[in-house]
């Protein structure tokens, strides 16, 4: 259907959206699309708890979303690749979602934003003097001044703070926000750092992933807007909706692990067969995320499901602690590593719907962080963060041996001599 927006000229969101030519019917149906992203979290046996207490119908996300007045969102780009920006404005596969996402009223963000120059700053200074939902992209560098990524002469770290002081809520999106990333790998030139290393004391809600999930990224932003509190995060900050479970779990190509049935080069029968990527690199076991059942490019396909292995993208430092990207993950015991990251995370925040007050969410998710740290929970450990005892890659081995010069061959005949 075409649609007509002409800006928020009505007082709310489901107003805004009647004007336009939608009908409740499609509002609800978007609605339920949300809910259904809500309710990732816990759906697969063996999750601890589901990330919500009970489902939230889809009449409950229409009614708080629908009563939205212009809610402000100032989004950065700091150092990355644009990727999660892709990847956000790629959720939005129904004209109904490209108009919710047109109506959230992003007064500032570098890439889609019209303004450019003195009038994009201006921009981002009457954003940042309301009170407003700050989502970041990409790291920001601390060697040298930040000089490595500036905004109109201001640095990145100088530019974050200023825009943090009235947030209501701040949402670190991307690998790169989250801990660094690829940028933050050693010998990390520019000294770069995620959010949350520079906004302490104040919670940060992490979406990680390089990229993120647009749904989860879109469904993060929903969340908060509607209850007016984070929805419950893991240890590393995740939203356990979308991250309290092990890609390995939800795994289409799981029964082929169980059955030992591994694909040993990417042209080999198992590949065509689809057998399981562990032995080609695949960081399944090791990582959590709500890639196999959200997927990609609304719900189409997956990199597992397309042939290629999970790269961990969504756990702590994984351009470091996960390469190379194509060797064998090491200490995964026989067949199933236990626990999920709510059994050995913790559990941030209730879910208790609390209006649109976001303030009052936020400081919820801040006491409980630090009634969390008194406890003691133990941060889930990435494979990565434990010694790097690589399994021998069968592939590798075979070809070192036909390779290996005569000096140094294990020929029994040498030997002899
Ligand atoms: Fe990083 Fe995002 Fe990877 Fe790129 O904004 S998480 S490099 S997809 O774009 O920050």
């Amino acid at each position: 259907m075409s649609f007509e927006l002409n800006g928020w000229t009505e007082p709310t969101l489901e107003e805004n959206l009647i004007k336009a030519g939608f009908d409740r019917r499609d509002f609800l149906k978007y609605c339920g699309e949300l809910a259904a992203v809500f309710a990732v979290g816990g759906a697969v046996a063996g999750s601890a708890t589901p990330a919500f207490a009970a489902p939230v119908p889809a009449e409950v996300i229409a009614d708080k979303m629908g009563a939205l007045t212009k809610p402000v969102v100032v989004w950065l780009q700091l150092q990355e690749c644009t990727g999660c920006m892709e990847s956000a404005l790629r959720s939005g596969g129904t004209t109904i979602e490209d108009a919710v996402l047109r109506l959230l009223s992003v007064e500032y963000n570098e890439l889609v934003m019209p303004a450019a120059g003195a009038a994009a700053n201006k921009a981002l200074e009457a954003a940042n003097a309301q009170p407003h939902v700050l989502v970041v992209n990409g790291s920001i560098p601390t060697k040298d001044g930040g000089i490595y990524c500036t905004i109109g002469g201001e640095s990145a770290e100088s530019v974050l703070r200023k825009s943090s002081e009235k947030a209501s809520a701040i949402i670190a999106v991307g690998a790169c926000a989250v801990w660094g990333s690829v940028q933050a790998s050693k010998p990390n030139p520019t000294g770069a750092v995620g959010v949350d290393q520079i906004i302490t004391g104040r919670p940060v809600i992490n979406v990680a992933g390089c990229p993120p999930i647009g749904e989860v990224i879109t469904a993060t932003i929903a969340y908060l807007l509607t209850h007016g509190e984070a929805p419950k995060l893991d240890n590393q900050g995740r939203p356990l909706f979308a991250y309290d479970q092990r890609i390995h779990d939800s795994c289409q190509r799981r029964a082929h692990f169980d059955a030992g049935q591994f694909v040993r080069s990417f042209d080999d029968d198992g590949a065509r067969n689809g057998w399981c990527l562990y032995e080609v690199g695949c960081k399944g076991p090791s990582t959590f995320a709500a890639c196999p059942i959200i997927k990609w490019n609304k719900g189409t396909s997956w990199p597992v499901q397309a042939g290629h292995p999970c790269l961990g993208c969504t756990e702590k430092n994984f351009f470091d602690n996960f390469t190379p990207f194509y060797s064998t993950l090491p200490n995964v015991g026989g067949f199933g590593v236990e626990g999920t990251a709510e059994a050995v995370g913790w559990g941030v925040v209730g879910v208790a719907a609390a209006g649109v007050a976001i303030h009052a969410g936020v400081t919820a998710a801040a006491n409980a962080a630090s009634r969390n740290a008194a406890s003691g929970n133990e941060p889930l450990q990435a494979f990565g963060d434990s010694e790097r005892v690589w399994l021998p890659n069968p592939k590798k081995v075979e070809s070192a041996d036909a390779e290996a010069p005569a000096e140094t061959t294990t020929d029994d005949s040498k030997k002899a001599e």
